[in-house]
């Protein structure tokens, strides 16, 4: 069982806000998986092409047994199931679920990248997971507190 495994939600289309929550609810009922808490929902300004919709953002801690790529492959299913669809890079989206810290496991496959590299550049990441876990360091050695000091500060603002 590992837990500190925290998955990045985001969504900018057909009502993300409830894209978030029905994912949360189906990343529960993933086997041998529990959601163990949420961060608030936080509206965020794009980051990438700004001809598009604001998004909400948001962060789950999970436990699991599944190995960090049989969550990947779970997690993408849940994207599909959302109506992702993966054809413009960094354009606009229904569902986006990144792993991003699976405990204190460091992968760096063709498939998967742990800790997920951009965290320390995206305020929307950096500022709900330190809701849940402020004392944070990743396995890399940085804390989240430093990197929250030099993120940009992309426009944020949590949801009631
Ligand atoms: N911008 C914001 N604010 N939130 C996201 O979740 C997000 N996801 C992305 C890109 C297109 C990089 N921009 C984003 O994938």
């Amino acid at each position: 069982m590992t837990d500190g495994v925290f998955i990045g939600l985001g969504s900018n289309l057909d009502t993300p806000e409830q894209q978030l929550r029905t994912a949360i609810g189906a990343m529960g009922e993933l086997p041998h998986t529990r959601v163990l808490r949420s961060s608030s929902f936080y509206l965020s300004a794009p980051v990438g092409p700004g001809d598009q919709p604001d998004y909400i953002n948001a962060v789950a801690e999970l436990e699991t047994t599944l190995e960090p790529e049989a969550l990947l492959d779970a997690l993408q299913t849940i994207e599909a199931a959302h109506g992702r669809e993966r054809s413009v890079r960094w354009g606009a989206r229904t569902l986006d679920l990144d792993i991003l810290l699976f405990g204190r496991e460091v992968t760096d496959s063709e498939r998967l990248q742990v800790p997920h590299p951009r965290i320390g550049e995206r305020n929307f990441v950096l500022v709900p997971l330190a809701e849940l876990a402020p004392a944070l360091t990743l396995p890399t050695g940085e804390s989240l507190q430093e990197l929250l000091k030099h993120c940009p500060r992309n426009r944020l603002q949590k949801l009631g």
